[in-house]
């Protein structure tokens, strides 16, 4: 079998049984698309606008659903439809990082019931493993998935080193919920212990922090291009924001259609040259 960073997304599919990881995997390979677009805008009539653009050239939406002043549930509906008819998964970008029955609650209840609608969600390791209990007693039995934060794109970010081997390992014992990473890398032989090994060990990893024409945006985030993150650090999936939607809320779909156009095409090639393959 060859290494996880030259298999095709179809072949790994493959070796996943969360039918969110899988669905992300087959999604995908279907529409030649690791591009994630992170839609952070707080009226709804602009994020919706912006994802029936996007659709076509993406393989998942990352949503920060409280940012949105005018949410109603109906802001739900309308992006589930969005879903079925563009092809792409869904990822509320939640980072709960509490105790396992508040992030229980939380998940499950309140104005926006994610795990209603999420097929994936993210979490921080900090509280350890009961985070995970919490997230997977409500999750697991919906078919969801959840990333781990093993590490942050921002500059100064304390999730290295020995809380990034920690996250690892807790994503190691709890491998039927936790499907993958936000991290900025690669994690497969991150932590193991003496005696342990990664081999047919397949977490999905994919990474904020990605832009073309700026390095950063002044508050601390730090911009990486498709192709450093894909092919020279390995990651699976490119999350791009602003670099898509720009400035202005997207207020000029042809801009935001040729970002994400030129996007998708930057992640692709990446990855193809990656697999070694221009297929
Ligand atoms: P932008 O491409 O506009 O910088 O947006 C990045 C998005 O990814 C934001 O929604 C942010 O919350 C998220 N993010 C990040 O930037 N770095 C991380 O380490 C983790 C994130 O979730």
């Amino acid at each position: 079998m060859a290494s996880i960073l030259k298999q095709t997304y179809s072949q790994r599919a493959a070796n996943h049984t969360n039918p969110a990881a899988k669905a992300l995997l087959e999604t995908i390979e279907r529409k030649r698309s690791n591009l994630c677009v992170s839609v952070d805008v707080t009226q709804k009539a602009d994020f919706l606008r912006i994802i029936d653009v996007v659709g076509p050239y993406i393989c998942l939406v990352k949503t920060h659903v409280d940012v949105i002043e005018d949410f109603d549930y109906s802001l739900v509906e309308q992006l589930q439809e969005l879903s079925v008819k563009h092809d792409f998964q869904i990822f509320e970008d939640r980072k709960f990082a509490d105790i396992g029955n508040t992030v229980a609650l939380q998940y499950s209840s309140g104005v926006y019931k994610i795990a209603q609608w999420s097929h994936i969600t993210n979490a921080h390791p900090v509280p350890g493993p009961s985070i995970i209990t919490g997230l997977s007693s409500v999750g697991l039995p919906l078919g969801r998935g959840l990333l781990l934060l093993a590490e942050m794109s921002t500059k100064g970010s304390l999730a290295v080193g020995s809380y990034t081997e920690e996250a690892v390992r807790m994503a190691r014992a709890n491998r039927d919920f936790v499907i993958g990473f936000i991290a900025q890398r690669r994690m497969d032989g991150i932590g193991l212990r003496d005696g342990e090994s990664s081999v047919g060990e397949d977490f999905l990893v994919l990474t904020p922090g990605v832009g073309l024409d700026v390095k950063g945006d002044g508050m601390g985030q730090q911009y990486r291009t498709p192709r450093e993150v894909v092919l020279e650090s390995g990651c699976d999936v490119i999350i791009v924001g602003r670099g898509i939607y720009g400035k202005d809320n997207g207020a000029n779909p042809e801009a935001v259609r040729a970002q994400a156009e030129r996007y998708r095409e930057e992640g692709w090639k990446a990855y193809q040259e990656r697999i070694g393959s221009t297929a």
